[in-house]
């Protein structure tokens, strides 16, 4: 599997290591391939204000999931992100995997990794999995917006306040993906019809519309690329359903 992000070097370590180990899970997985959308969204590149833009973006599908959306944004010279999200195929019954690392002038100022329910309660399976975690304690625990009820009882948002906490929190995404992979190994899909596969779409897409209420996204979107150009990137390529 070719990979676009070549210019790692110029980011902060957390993500970096954030981006290889998801990238050891996307490539474990089976029958993943390249989802090929519109190739000028791989790299997206832009200047304002003397200040250096950058997207990069890889998407992939695999058995399981219909789409897998790996993001670096380095946005002026401050800001650098890691947005991730593994999108489950309905048919399956899979959390969807999220994570999104905010570093804002060489601190970590927001990280959040969850594996989210696609129904009203997580399965037992995945309760027992993540309650055998040893759960890390973080000294700054952040609070979630109101939006931030589509997320899972098990879901990590905090502020790492130094390097152990960062390699706890790197820890915990590789857990979380370690437990998606284990599921998969014996999830038997149903129809694309069946009511377990209609209702599991229906809380992806309640997932995807309340992500696009997050509004410190949009605004830092829009701030670089312009309104209309940030809706569509929230509604078609981050959070299409
Ligand atoms: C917060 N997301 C943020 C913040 C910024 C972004 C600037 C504020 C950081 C802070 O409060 O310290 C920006 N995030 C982006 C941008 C992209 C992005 C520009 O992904 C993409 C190009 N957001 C997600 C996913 C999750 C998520 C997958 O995309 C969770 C799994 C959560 N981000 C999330 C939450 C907040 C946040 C909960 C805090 C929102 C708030 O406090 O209101």
């Amino acid at each position: 599997m070719k990979s676009v992000f070549c210019t790692q070097n110029k980011l902060h370590p957390l993500l970096n290591e954030a981006v290889e180990l998801i990238k050891i899970r996307i490539n474990s997985l089976s029958e993943v391939k390249s989802l090929s959308l519109d190739p000028k969204l791989n790299q997206i590149y832009g200047c304002i204000n003397n200040e250096d833009l950058f997207i990069i973006n890889e998407f992939y599908q695999a058995k399981g999931f219909r789409k897998l959306h790996l993001e670096i944004a380095k946005l002026g010279k401050s800001l650098q992100i890691l947005h991730c999200v593994f999108f489950p195929d309905p048919c399956y019954e899979l959390p969807i995997f999220g994570v999104d690392l905010v570093i804002s002038s060489n601190n970590i100022s927001a990280a959040i990794v969850d594996l989210s329910p696609v129904g009203k309660y997580m399965p037992d399976l995945i309760n027992s999995q993540i309650k055998s975690l040893s759960s890390p304690v973080f000294k700054e625990v952040r609070e979630l917006p109101e939006w931030g009820y589509i997320f899972s009882p098990y879901v990590c948002f905090i502020r790492p306040v130094d390097l152990r906490e960062e390699k706890l929190f790197l820890k915990l995404i590789d857990d979380y993906l370690s437990i998606l992979c284990s599921l998969l190994v014996f999830v038997i899909p149903d129809g694309s019809d069946s009511k377990n596969t209609i209702d599991r779409f229906k809380y992806q897409r309640r997932y995807c519309l309340n992500q696009k209420r997050n509004d410190k996204t949009r605004s830092i979107l829009t701030k670089y690329f312009g309104p209309t150009w940030a809706e569509d990137y929230i509604d078609q390529i981050l959070f299409d359903y």
